[in-house]
């Protein structure tokens, strides 16, 4: 028997996510579909807080996570309905998911991919070992706390779900050098920028299919060594701190694709490092 389970974005859900318009619709037209073929549908109510995952801890961080989860732990990025996982490769924890929206012709937007945002939670406990003395609402804010996470050797792992149907490798490479290239050549300290940038490109092969449903991992992995993944298989990996920061700032620096995201993380980072 098939389930699905679906959330509820129309409740309140403060720190999380807001809903809109477009999943309520998703909602709604995945529940017509469902009804049709008899499928059975399980609703999980946004604030039911039930996660089994995250029930057995009182802390306000795995609180707050359960606003808008199903079952298992996973997470639904409400505009576009994609799920992520709570937890990437065990210790990873996710602390946000966003869309990456792009605009074409300077006429309308597509949805490009949803992304969750994953730390390693000693990691990112150990960096804000001395900033216990905050608050959560005073550590969100903290430009120092959020430089750290940018630059030191945290386990990250950004995943993206691709949701736009038509997307070629060539379009891949030409936003990438856009987007992280535009920030490599900022954070550089005089290191060939388009050497490095060539070198990760090289790595986006025209053979590559990411359609619809596709998954692509950006991971720093100890040692700032990035390793990239299309659908769980490795397509090349690179040792450059440039290129780690270049490529979190897209998400969490100052001009993050999804603003509400980066402050979801934020906030989260901030009650993982209080929830001991
Ligand atoms: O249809 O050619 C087109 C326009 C597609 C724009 C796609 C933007 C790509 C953004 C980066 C995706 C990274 C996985
Ligand atoms: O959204 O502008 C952007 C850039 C996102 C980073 C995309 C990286 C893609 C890496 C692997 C692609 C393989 C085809």
């Amino acid at each position: 028997m098939v389930s699905l389970r679906l959330v509820l974005s129309s409740f309140p859900q403060p720190s999380w996510r807001r809903g809109n318009a477009k999943s309520s619709w998703a909602m709604a037209s995945a529940i017509g579909i469902a009804a049709g073929v008899g499928l059975s549908i399980s609703l999980q109510m946004a604030n039911s807080g039930n996660s089994s995952l995250f029930k057995s801890s009182s802390s306000p961080f795995w609180a707050s996570l359960s606003l808008t989860n199903a079952p298992g732990g996973a997470l639904v990025e409400p505009k576009t309905g994609v799920e992520f996982p709570a937890t990437l490769d065990g210790g990873r924890r996710l602390v946000g998911v966003g869309l990456r929206r792009k605009c074409l012709f300077g006429l309308k937007n597509i949805d490009v991919y949803a992304f969750g945002v994953y730390a390693d939670e000693e990691d990112v406990k150990r960096i804000g070992e001395k900033y216990k003395n905050l608050t959560v609402s005073q550590l969100k804010e903290s430009k120092d706390f959020q430089a750290e996470i940018m630059e030191q050797d945290i386990s990250m792992t950004v995943r993206l779900q691709i949701v736009y149907s038509r997307l070629s490798i060539r379009s891949v490479r030409n936003a990438f050098e856009e987007s992280v290239g535009n920030r490599l050549r900022m954070f550089s300290d005089g290191t060939d920028t388009e050497e490095l940038l060539k070198r990760f490109t090289s790595l986006f092969k025209d053979e590559y299919k990411i359609p619809r449903g596709s998954t692509i991992d950006l991971s720093r992995e100890p040692g700032q060594v990035l390793h990239a993944k299309i659908n769980g298989e490795e397509i090349g990996v690179i040792q450059s701190k440039l290129l780690c920061r270049s490529i979190f700032d897209l998400y969490i620096g100052n001009k993050p694709f999804d603003q509400q995201a980066k402050q979801d993380v934020d906030l989260h980072l901030a009650e993982l490092v209080q929830s001991s």
